[in-house]
This record gives C-alpha cells, structure tokens and sequence, in this order.
C-alpha cells in the first residue's frame, strides 16, 4: 500500500545542477581563486553528494601539497566558499533560472489530492529547497511537504542511507509503503539502501550513471499518474513478498 512519496531535490524536482555549477564558479571568483569548473568535471565532481564535501574533494585532488596544520583553515575557507556559493544560487533561483522539472508539480498536486504524505530527502542546503520551491510553488510550498530531510538535518550524505533513514523514521512508515524518485547513483544507492523501492529521472549530469536496482527509470515523469506508480510499486511489492 503506497501512503508517501520521497523526492529527491537536485536534478529531479528540477535540473538545478547547472545552475549550481554556475554558482560554484561565481564563488571562486569572488574569492580570487582561479578555479573554473567546466561541465565535464562537474559531472564527474557529482559523484561526490553535497557542495562542501565537493570543494574539499577538489582540493585535495588540485593542491594535495596545501595541508593546512588541523584541518582549520581549509575548512573555513570551504565554509566560506560554499556561503557564497549559496548565496549566488539562492539568487539565481529567485531569478527564475530553474523551472520544476515535466510532470513533477502534476504528479505532486495529485498525489496531495489522493491523500498520500509527501516529503523530501535532499543531501542539498535547506535555503536551496526554500529558493526553488517558493519560486515553483509559491510562498506556501512548505505544507505540501510533511518531512524535509535535507544536508542540515543529515550530515551522512548520499550514497549513505541517513537521509532517507531518517524520512522514514519522521513519516512512521516501514519503507515498503513509500516510493523515493531520484536521479543519480548515489541516490538510487541511498533509497535503497533504506529499502526503498525507487524511480529514476535521469539528466544530462546523470545519464551515464549504473541505475541497475531501480523500480523504473524513466524520461522524466511528465505524463506519469500516480495509479502507474501505485501499480509498480504494488507490484514490486508482491514479488518481493
Ligand atoms: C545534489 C547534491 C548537492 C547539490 C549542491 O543533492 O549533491 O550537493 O549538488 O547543493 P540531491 P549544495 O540530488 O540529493 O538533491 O551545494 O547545497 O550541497
Ligand atoms: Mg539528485
């Protein structure tokens, strides 16, 4: 019995992923650095869930030699960098950069009208959340959505299960009456290693990654009711029986 669904934030409510590159840029060149991430290292900097894990994970892959003596420095200049990087984000959103992905708002108004609890499992910052969805939702976008796990709330981040662990636990539900929709490997990893049955979104960022685990992965959900994803998820349910 399907009673929730779990979304994901970046990339599958909407393909926010080029706009936080666009961000990451911005803050290096506030703070002089002469880094300049293209989308090819970007796709591969994806594999690294959330922005300050991210930037260390460049780091220490570009200035190995630069070992600051505890770990103080580097980490306030990570600090630093990703409060800037927030910053150019949250206003590029409020700009209207990103639109919520086909099928997304649809699927989300149904599902509120059928009753079933809504939440989101996200390894992005909160005012990321805050930024797209009042400017895809409006000022009330927050009472569509019962639970919001998000990189404050659960620092292990994707592919670790915390977030979705952590969801399921706020919602009181066993995972197998929930459906998480993501877009990446690391986060079909994470659903599932909270026991989530999970359909996919690819992007262009996303695309070539291994899905195999997945309930379904599809184009996008335009287009995708929600008694598809009941079936499915019923389905997958009984065979796993
Ligand atoms: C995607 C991420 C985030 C974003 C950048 O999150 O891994 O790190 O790329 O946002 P998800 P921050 O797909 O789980 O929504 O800089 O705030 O981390
Ligand atoms: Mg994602």
């Amino acid at each position: 019995m399907l009673k929730a669904l779990i979304f994901d934030v970046d990339g599958t409510l909407a393909d926010t992923e080029r706009v936080h590159l666009a961000a990451f840029n911005a803050a290096f060149a506030a703070e002089g650095l002469g880094w300049q991430w293209d989308e090819a290292l970007y796709t591969r900097l994806l594999e690294v869930s959330g922005g300050k894990e991210r930037i260390r994970h460049y780091w220490q892959q570009v200035h190995p030699e630069r070992q600051d003596i505890d770990g103080t420095e580097l980490r306030a200049l990570i600090d630093r960098l990703h409060e800037i990087k927030t910053a150019y984000y949250e206003e590029a959103v409020r700009q209207g950069a990103v639109q919520l992905r086909p099928g997304v708002l649809e699927l989300i108004e149904q599902a509120r009208r059928a009753g079933l609890r809504l939440a989101i499992a996200t390894t992005t910052s909160p005012v990321n959340i805050a930024a797209l969805l009042r400017s895809a939702m409006g000022p009330d976008w927050q009472l569509a959505f019962e639970v919001i796990e998000d990189a404050s709330t659960a620092p292990r981040k994707k592919p670790h299960p915390q977030v979705y662990l952590q969801t399921l636990a706020r919602l009181n539900l066993p995972a197998a009456q929930a459906l998480a929709l993501e877009d990446s490997a690391n986060g079909l990893q994470a659903a599932r290693g909270a026991g989530l049955l999970t359909v996919i979104t690819p992007n262009v960022f996303t695309a070539h990654h291994d899905f195999t685990g997945a309930l379904r992965v599809l184009d996008s959900l335009a287009g995708v009711e929600l008694d598809m994803l009941r079936q499915w998820h019923a389905a997958a349910n009984v065979a796993a029986a």
